[in-house]
């Protein structure tokens, strides 16, 4: 719709020539430490700008008090009214990859962003990932938070192994007291907090290998294959979702929050390879896993009917209701699909 509007208004400027709408063209997402030093600098400072523009309003049915305040807040807020509907669920994957290409569509078309969504291929950095670029304080996304002791009387057990759990003290989002305004968990209030981590790099090794993720693509239909991705909300037996999750957010980071886990940028390049995992996965063979779809409708509840095609996904005011069979292809500019990029490598059976 936004693009119909904007190639009218082209066409209308570009007198007397020939006035065909140009097709989306395809761009193609890259593992984080590939980029050049300008390119992961372009992308920060989008992030930036998408964290400083004012939210789109009005934004569904807010409290009273809501903390919607910046356009990135839209994005964090759908996940956290959505969070019992899009995890757990024979959607989790569809709804994340809409989810991460409105992202990317927000940063190129709000915020001036010429490249891709950059992926983490967190495989390279399972041995230690307190060592990957992703965390670096000068090209990447700022490290660990200080060591905050787990509190005994919480109702979780702590994630095994955590190193952190304070405000991330370097990178481009350390010092910022007012970064996050919504959480912990499912509060929409307007809370200002910093961006915490809490790096468990034994966790991180244990769910995030090229062991787990072979496991995970051997799988031989898609219902195994969303399974062994999710796994259980057990530390005992995470997939590589929770292992990227509980592996920086730990107990106190943003990313070992359920709800709110959008809330730290590095989100987005772990979703892209969760995507990037489940198209190499469908790669494998494409005939039949452009369609292949099956779970649970109602979270971890297997007596709810099996998710189907027509099963409908929206991220809220900041794009167009859609379903899962749109997001089943990527690289799919101009030929029905709206899912308008590629990968530059995929993962393989070894
Ligand atoms: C993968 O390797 C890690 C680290 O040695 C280990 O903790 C984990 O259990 C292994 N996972 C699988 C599925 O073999
Ligand atoms: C969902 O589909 C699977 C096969 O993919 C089947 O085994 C299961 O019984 C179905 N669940 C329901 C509730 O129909
Ligand atoms: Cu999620």
């Amino acid at each position: 719709m936004v693009g119909g509007i904007k190639s009218l208004i082209i066409c209308a400027s570009a007198a007397l020539a020939a006035c065909t709408p140009t097709p989306p063209t395809l761009i193609v997402r890259k593992e984080w430490r590939t980029l050049t030093t300008s390119e992961k600098a372009e992308y920060i400072n989008a992030v930036k700008c998408i964290l400083a523009k004012p939210a789109l309003t009005p934004e569904g049915s807010p409290p009273t008090g809501h903390g919607v305040i910046s356009r990135y807040d839209n994005l964090v807020y759908t996940h956290i009214q959505q969070t019992m509907q899009v995890h757990y669920v024979g959607h989790f994957l569809a709804w994340h990859r809409l989810f991460t290409a409105t992202y990317e569509k927000m940063l190129r078309n709000e915020c001036g962003y010429t490249g891709a969504q950059p992926y983490w291929d967190w495989t390279l950095d399972a041995a230690d990932i307190t060592a990957s670029p992703v965390f670096d304080p000068v090209t990447g996304f700022g490290g660990n938070g200080p060591w905050v002791p787990s509190d005994p009387t919480s109702w979780m057990p702590p994630v095994p192994g955590r190193t952190g759990g304070g405000c991330v003290v370097d990178g481009p989002f350390a010092g910022i007291n007012d970064l996050v305004h919504l959480g912990p968990e499912s509060s929409l209030v307007y809370n200002p907090q910093c961006l915490k981590r809490d790096l468990a790099p034994s966790f991180a090794s244990m769910y995030l290998g090229m062991n787990q993720t072979q496991l995970t693509l051997s799988q031989p239909d898609f219902g195994w294959f969303n399974a062994v991705v999710e796994g259980s909300p057990n530390f005992d037996a995470s997939g590589v979702h929770g292992g990227g999750h509980f592996g920086v957010g730990g107990t106190f980071g943003q990313m070992g929050d359920l709800y709110t886990s959008p809330a730290d940028p590095i989100f987005h390049l772990h979703h892209a390879n969760l995507d990037r995992l489940w198209w190499s996965w469908q790669s494998l063979n494409l005939p039949a896993r452009l369609s292949d779809i099956s779970g649970p409708s109602i979270i971890m509840d297997p007596t709810s009917p099996n998710v189907t095609l027509a099963h409908p996904l929206s991220v809220g005011v900041s794009g167009v209701d859609t379903t899962v069979g749109d997001v089943m292809k990527i690289d799919a500019c101009g030929t029905g699909g709206s899912m308008c990029y590629t990968y530059d490598s995929l993962y393989t059976l070894l």
